[in-house]
């Protein structure tokens, strides 16, 4: 098999079609690198002592593991200095991150949840890094956070990278979705499946039902009818997985097809969902949608969304499209 390595993918795809200009691909290089570097530390475990909590609680009043913080460092310090970003956001940042005077500014901002699915970090369970990139406003030296409240529909680049039996990165540029497999003795990420797509239909479905009698009734209907199995509305059996970590049930479903769903409750209006808009579902959605899938927050497709505050939790839905659209249907009913 010819080996095709991440760099050598970037530079095709501009040459076939012009939308990854020199300064993105870097960009992009350069957090492929920073992920080697956490996949490093994720594989260390209790040998690196990266593993347990710290004292510190992040922005949203969660407390941090070390490998949260170590992550965000991680990204922070190997994007700092290359001049392809105006300023950086992170989920574990309560502000933007300005790129300090002594390095020069680019015209990309970069946002991202450094270790996603934190609570499997002490039992080896597969975790990720979600990254998404926009466009700093023409000319706009020092962004401000109001600079970064654009729709995901802006969107120029998002992928992740899971941390599980094989450490891989998956990106979208606008021009499908591709994976690459980190070959950990030539410390490079090669290409392994090009144009992933989402199979239409699914029989799977992923969802933390403890939370089911928070559920709103579109929710209830979707799923009690999932599980009424053979006999039911539905006709046919579903089984499903959660992992709970957005980046492996993801991966899951691009690979062989499902609906993942993280709803708003009942509980507390002022929490709409668990996950964020701009670090979790825009970029997952911008994934999903190029692989063929849907993405929605129940009413309108994630994408759209205008985003009015950095850290906004939003219900998500998201995967195989023909499921995504019967569970969004219910919510319009
Ligand atoms: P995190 O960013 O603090 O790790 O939280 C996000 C994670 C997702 O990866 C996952 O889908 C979800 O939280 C799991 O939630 P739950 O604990 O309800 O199973
Ligand atoms: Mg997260």
């Amino acid at each position: 098999m010819k080996r095709i390595s991440l760099t050598q993918h970037l530079v095709e795809e501009q040459r076939q079609h012009n939308t990854i200009p020199a300064e993105l691909r870097l960009l992009i290089e350069v957090v492929a690198r920073a992920c080697k570097t956490i996949s490093h530390s994720v594989g260390k475990g209790a040998l690196g002592d990266v593993l347990g909590a710290l004292e510190s609680e992040n922005v949203q009043g969660e407390v941090q593991k070390k490998l949260d913080v170590i992550s965000n460092e991680i990204l922070l310090e190997a994007n700092e200095w290359g001049g392809h970003l105006a300023a950086m956001a992170s989920e574990e940042m309560e502000s933007i991150h300005q790129i300090p005077n002594r390095y020069p500014k680019g015209e990309y901002m970069l946002l991202f949840d450094p270790l996603d699915g934190s609570s499997n970090i002490d039992v080896n369970v597969s975790i990720g890094t979600i990254f998404s990139v926009l466009k700093a406003p023409e000319g706009m030296a020092n962004p401000t956070e109001q600079d970064f409240m654009q729709p995901g529909s802006k969107q120029v680049a998002a992928g992740y990278a899971v941390y599980g039996p094989q450490t891989m990165l998956v990106l979208t540029t606008g021009n499908g979705v591709n994976c690459f497999t980190l070959d950990r003795e030539m410390g490079s990420w090669v290409l392994t499946q090009r144009n992933m797509q989402i199979p239409v239909k699914t029989k799977e479905f992923a969802i933390n039902m403890s939370n089911q009698r928070h559920w709103h009734p579109p929710v209830q209907r979707y799923i009690n009818e999932l599980l009424a199995g053979t006999t039911g509305p539905r006709g046919t059996d579903f089984n499903m997985r959660w992992i709970a970590s957005m980046v492996a049930d993801v991966h899951r479903i691009l690979n062989r097809g499902g609906i993942f769903m993280y709803p708003a409750d009942i509980r507390d209006p002022s929490k709409p969902g668990k996950l964020r808009l701009m670090y979790e579902a825009n970029p997952m959605a911008f994934i999903v949608e190029q692989a063929g899938g849907m993405a929605t927050d129940g009413k309108h497709r994630i994408m759209d969304i205008q985003p009015e505050k950095l850290h906004q939790r939003v219900p998500v839905f998201l995967g195989s499209r023909d499921e995504v659209a019967v569970v969004t249907g219910y919510h319009h009913e």
